[in-house]
C-alpha cells in the first residue's frame, strides 16, 4: 500500500500547529502532529523540502523501516526539528495501520492495562487564594490530580500563571515577552502554597508543581526537601536536564519524586537518568521524542528502572498528538499520569476528536486508528501567527543562565 500525497497543513486555530496528513492508494488517511512551539515553519520546511519527496511512492505498512530510513539516512541524527518531522510520519503510519487493521492503535501496542487514562490539569492563580478556587474547581471536574503554579510576591509575572484559566498560552506574543525571576522570592513562597493547599484538600488528591527549569541542583535540592512534608506527587524540571549529572545531586537530598523531559527529543536525552534511576517521571512526548515507535522505546527503557511515563501534554502539542499518547498511555504497564489542558473550542473544530475526559480519566475513542482527524477546509481560515516563549531575566537583567 503505497503513499501517494503528503501534505503539511500550517494552521493556527488560536495558537500555531504543524500536522502532517498522509494519503495511500486506496485512499486511506492518517495524520501527525509536528508542531514545535515558536520554531513550527522550521519544521514545516523540513517535513516540505526534506520528507514528503521521500515518502511518496513508500510503503505505508513499514512503520519501523521508515524510522529507521528518516532517521539513519538524515545522517545528522537527532533534535527537536528532525524529531518532530519524524514523530508526524510515524504517528500517521500508526493511524493509517490502525484504520487498516480496523482497530484503535492501543490494540496494535497490545491492548489496554488499564481501565482509563489519569490526566492532571493545571490550576494557576496569582495569589493563594486564586490558586484554593482553582484547585476547586479541577476537584469539581472530577480531577485526581493537579499541577499547582502560584504568583510569587514581588514577580511582576510568572511562567505558568496565566491570565486565561482554562486555555493558558504561554506563546504570547511575535517578540518574546521579558519576565523577570528571583529564586530567593521563588523558593520562600511555594512550600506555603502547598501548605494551604493540602490543609484544603487533604491527603488524598495528587498535587504537582512545575520549576521550569528555574533553579541549580543545589537549590532543586532544597524546594524538593522543603515539599516533602506536603507529599507531591513530582516536582517537574528542577533543573535542566542538559547536565544528567545535576539530578545526582537533587537525588542526594530529597524524596520528593521528579519528573523531567518535556523537552527531550531522544532516548540519549534520558539513558543515564532513566538507568542511574535519578528521576521517576519521564515527560518526553510523541510528537518531539520521534513518535509513537521511539517513546515506546524510551517507556520500555524506563519500565525496567522502575521509572513511570508522565508525558507532556499543554495546548500546544495538538488534538493529534493527545490522541496519540492516550492510546500508548493506555498500553505502556509503567504509565504515570498524563499531563491534559483542554483546547479551545477553535482547535478543537480543527481536529475533531474522539477521546473524552470522565471523572478524572481521558478514554482514547475505540474507532479504528487514532480516532482524530486534521479538516482541512477549517484548518485554512487560521492562518499563521508568529509566537514565541518568553524570555527569563534575573532582577539585575541578566538573561537566566540555565
Ligand atoms: O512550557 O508547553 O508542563 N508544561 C509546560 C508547558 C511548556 C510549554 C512549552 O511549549 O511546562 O507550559
Ligand atoms: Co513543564
Amino acid at each position: 500500500m503505497r503513499i501517494t500525497d503528503a501534505r503539511v497543513v500550517v494552521t493556527s486555530p488560536g495558537r500555531n500547529f504543524v500536522t502532517l496528513k498522509l494519503v495511500t492508494e486506496d485512499g486511506v488517511t492518517g495524520v501527525g502532529d509536528s508542531t514545535l512551539n515558536g520554531r513550527e515553519l522550521a519544521v514545516a520546511a523540513y517535513l516540505r523540502e526534506h520528507v514528503v519527496p521521500l515518502l511518496i511512492g513508500r510503503d505505508a505498512a513499514r512503520i519501523e523501516d521508515t524510522w529507521q530510513y528518516l532517521y539513519q539516512g538524515a545522517y545528522w541524527r537527532r533534535g527537536p526539528v528532525t524529531m518532530s518531522a519524524i514523530a508526524a510520519v510515524d504517528t500517521a503510519l500508526w493511524d493509517i495501520k490502525g484504520k487498516v487493521a480496523g482497530l484503535p492503535v492501543y490494540q496494535l501496542l497490545g491492548g489496554r492495562s488499564r481501565d482509563g487514562v489519569t490526566v492532571y490539569g493545571h490550576a494557576n492563580g496569582e495569589t493563594i487564594d486564586d490558586v484554593l478556587a482553582e484547585v476547586a474547581r479541577f476537584v469539581e471536574l472530577g480531577y485526581r490530580a493537579v499541577r499547582v503554579q502560584s504568583g510569587v510576591p514581588g514577580l511582576a509575572k510568572t511562567y505558568g500563571v496565566s491570565a486565561d484559566r482554562m486555555f493558558y498560552e504561554p506563546a504570547d506574543a511575535a517578540q518574546p515577552t521579558e519576565t523577570v525571576w528571583s529564586t530567593r522570592r521563588y523558593l520562600a513562597h511555594v512550600p506555603g502554597i502547598f501548605a494551604r493547599v493540602r490543609e484544603e484538600f487533604g491527603t488524598h488528591l495528587q498535587l504537582l508543581h512545575d520549576v521550569h527549569h528555574r533553579l541549580t541542583p543545589i537549590e532543586a535540592a532544597r524546594l524538593g526537601k522543603s515539599l516533602e512534608p506536603h507529599d507531591l506527587t513530582w516536582m517537574e524540571d528542577p533543573v535542566p536536564a542538559d547536565l544528567q549529572e545535576g539530578f545526582r545531586l537533587i537525588r542526594q537530598h530529597t524524596t520528593t519524586p521528579i519528573a523531567v523531559g518535556e523537552v527531550f527529543n531522544s532516548i540519549y536525552d534520558c539513558a543515564a537518568l532513566i538507568r542511574e534511576q535519578l528521576i521517576d517521571y519521564v515527560r518526553a512526548t510523541v510528537v518531539h521524542a520521534g513518535g509513537i515507535t521511539h517513546l515506546r522505546r524510551i517507556f520500555d527503557l524506563a519500565a525496567l528502572h522502575h521509572v513511570r511515563s508522565g508525558s507532556h501534554g499543554a495546548t500546544d502539542l495538538s488534538p493529534v498528538c493527545m490522541a496519540a499518547a492516550l492510546h500508548l498511555d493506555l498500553a505502556i504497564p509503567n504509565f504515570g499520569l498524563q499531563e491534559y489542558m483542554r483546547h479551545t473550542p477553535e482547535t478543537d473544530e480543527v481536529f475533531p476528536h474522539g477521546y473524552h475526559f470522565d471523572d478524572g480519566y481521558l478514554h482514547p475513542p475505540e474507532t479504528p486508528g487514532l480516532g482524530v482527524d486534521l479538516d482541512e477546509e477549517a484548518a485554512a481560515r487560521y492562518l499563521y501567527n508568529p509566537a514565541y516563549l518568553p524570555v527569563n531575566r534575573l532582577e539585575d537583567g541578566t538573561v537566566h543562565p540555565w
